[in-house]
């Protein structure tokens, strides 16, 4: 191996582990968080505060996440509504599951995504979505994707991972904002570089 290619390989090595600890670029934190209820103190404020992340990875406190207060007779359905502050074209939703080994059965199962720009009326994207379960550690977010131009996103929950208890929860919810392809910045950098060159030659003569 020569010269050259070692620091090819040391340059990919160093941003496939810069990509590992980081979110994407066009990452949107939601402005507000509403569940349908809360148990305790763990309300949905836990799943746009940051809390518990570090970079790209969710931690296992429960007072970092958030779970719905228990019902009887046992009800696991729940809703989250998320309010982005404006209107995004959305891409896919970022999901850490719930991660605390109090139970992770407690983690949502099965939910629908829907989305509104009124913020009360909302139309269901998509099919049935499945997170799968958390079994501890540092864990990384589920990626959900959809396909919406949307201010506000709902998880409208049907089901936790046991069904035998009533409470459901998350850990961090964050959405991804589609971007242009990487041709189309690759043929506006050509355009400037021209515009750069058409300048240079004015100048000259
Ligand atoms: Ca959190």
């Amino acid at each position: 191996m020569n010269f050259i290619s070692k620091i090819a390989l040391a340059g990919l090595t160093m941003t496939a582990l810069q990509a590992q600890a980081a979110l994407p670029a066009n990452t949107v934190t939601p402005v507000s968080a509403v569940a349908s209820s809360s148990h305790f103190t763990v309300s949905a404020d836990n799943l746009i505060n940051n809390s518990g992340l570090n970079g790209d990875l969710h931690g296992g406190n429960w007072s970092d996440m958030w779970i719905k207060e228990g019902t009887y007779p046992v009800d696991t359905t729940a809703q989250l509504t998320f309010d982005l502050g404006q209107q995004y074209n959305l891409g896919s939703a970022l999901v850490w599951q719930y991660n605390s080994d109090i139970d992770y059965n407690r983690g949502l199962k099965d939910f629908y995504i829907q989305v509104s720009n009124d913020g009360v009326n909302f139309t269901t994207v998509g099919d049935l979505r499945t997170l799968t379960r958390s079994n501890g550690g540092d864990i990384a977010a589920q990626v959900v994707d959809f396909s919406a131009s949307a201010r506000y996103v709902r998880f409208d929950i049907l089901t936790n991972y046991d069904q035998q208890w009533p409470w459901v929860g998350l850990s961090e919810v964050k959405f991804v904002a589609a971007v242009p392809e990487p041709s189309s910045y690759a043929m506006l950098g050509l355009g400037l570089a021209a515009l750069g060159v058409v300048a240079r030659r004015r100048k000259s003569a």
